[in-house]
């Protein structure tokens, strides 16, 4: 029998580039239930729209009639669920959505599996539940204490909590995975590597927050949608799998790297006023998850970030509509003048 597949947020980021790993590589019919938010493309799947094996449902996790009517002629045999609130600014400015959408709509999708029997859930959560890292100490391993900073980060801790409740009160067929920084294709400009390329090929201002040395651990998209793939796969029920590619940058690095791709000005890098509470650094301990499953990283950073570069200069249409209208606006309100 062919599975079912429901993905949550998948016209985002991630979620659309997991829905084209599983197109390609399995037959399950996938169902993508996501709100459309300003994040949510579905540009970014218009080559699979057509496919008899993939539905799309609009539809808000926040509400849990929403989603019981929407789903309530099918059988959903797992949920992977990507649909969140991901911009630490943007939850800094304002956090209710990220409340709402991370911790409520995570508990409506677990009771949805619970009451209708879904055989395995997974949750996709991040290495900023872990908090912060000095320079000097170990990356983060799944028995880290949870210490998130910014109020994305405790939403999505919150989560990770409310399920693994419920895996160890009700025996809920439960996964969690918390992967590193990722780039890639369709990654919304108001993160780090787009906004960087954007603006480097634009000869625009490349606002660098603090003194540029925080440190983040970077993944291709689509080394983490594998190893997500290998968890659904294999992964063991009630467990949780960190996913990294051990490949810890400062933000100054990967801005220079950028500017060396695309040949842009030094001049362009603005040092900004810090963002609240800049976690210093994150790195993964990705061993459970290589020595559990085989998963190995396959893309190493100098050709991810051409490739992505490559993209989005490819691309420039789909980056400039993201800009387009009233992203523009917000990003000018809240973050022209940081400096
Ligand atoms: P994204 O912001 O690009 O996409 C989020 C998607 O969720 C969008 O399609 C949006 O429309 C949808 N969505 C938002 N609220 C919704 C709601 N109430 N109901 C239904 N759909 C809703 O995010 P992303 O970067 O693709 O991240 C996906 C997941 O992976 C998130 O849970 C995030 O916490 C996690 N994660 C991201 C990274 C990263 O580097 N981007 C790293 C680790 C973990
Ligand atoms: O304009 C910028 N200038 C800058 O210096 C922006 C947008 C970011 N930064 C810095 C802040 C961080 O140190 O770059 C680093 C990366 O920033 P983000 O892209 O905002 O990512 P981060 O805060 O690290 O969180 C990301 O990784 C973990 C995702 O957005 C989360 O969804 C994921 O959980």
């Amino acid at each position: 029998m062919v599975k079912n597949l429901l993905v949550t947020g998948g016209a985002g980021f991630i979620g659309s580039n997991f829905i084209h790993y599983i197109m390609d590589n399995t037959d399950y019919n996938i169902f993508n239930l996501d709100k459309l938010t300003y994040a949510g493309n579905l540009e970014n799947l218009r080559d699979i729209e057509e496919s008899g094996r993939y539905t799309f449902i609009k539809t808000d996790i926040t509400d849990m009639s929403k989603i019981e009517d929407a789903l309530s002629e099918l059988d959903m045999d797992i949920i992977i669920n990507f649909a969140a609130e991901s911009h630490v600014d943007r939850s800094i400015l304002n956090a209710d959505d990220f409340i709402e959408t991370n911790i409520t709509g995570t508990y409506n999708l677990i009771k949805y599996a619970e009451a209708n029997n879904v055989k395995r859930y997974m949750q996709v959560s991040t290495d900023e539940v872990y908090g912060s890292l000095e320079p000097d100490e170990p990356p983060f391993t799944e028995i880290n204490p949870l210490d998130p900073t910014s109020p994305y980060a405790a939403s999505k801790a919150s989560a990770d909590l409310i399920v693994m409740s419920y895996i160890k009160t009700h025996k809920f067929p439960g996964i969690i995975t918390r992967c590193s920084n990722n780039y890639g294709p369709y990654q919304f400009p108001e993160k780090f590597i787009p906004l960087v390329i954007y603006k480097a090929v634009n000869g625009e201002k490349i606002p660098l927050y603090g003194d540029g040395l925080n440190v983040r651990d970077w993944i291709h998209v689509k080394d983490h949608c594998r190893a997500l793939a290998m968890v659904m796969e294999n992964g063991r029920e009630g467990e949780v799998y960190n996913i990294g590619a051990e490949n810890e940058k400062p933000n100054i690095e990967v801005i220079e790297t950028i500017l060396d791709i695309t040949g842009a000005s030094g001049n362009l890098i603005e040092y900004v006023r810090d963002r609240k509470a800049h976690d210093r650094r994150y790195a993964i301990d990705n061993t459970k998850i290589r020595e559990e499953l085989g998963f190995e990283p396959r893309m190493d950073f100098a050709s991810g970030i051409e490739d992505t570069v490559k993209w989005y200069r490819d691309n420039s249409s789909w980056l400039e509509r993201c800009m387009d209208g009233s992203y523009r606006k917000y990003y000018e309100n809240n973050y022209s003048g940081r400096s």
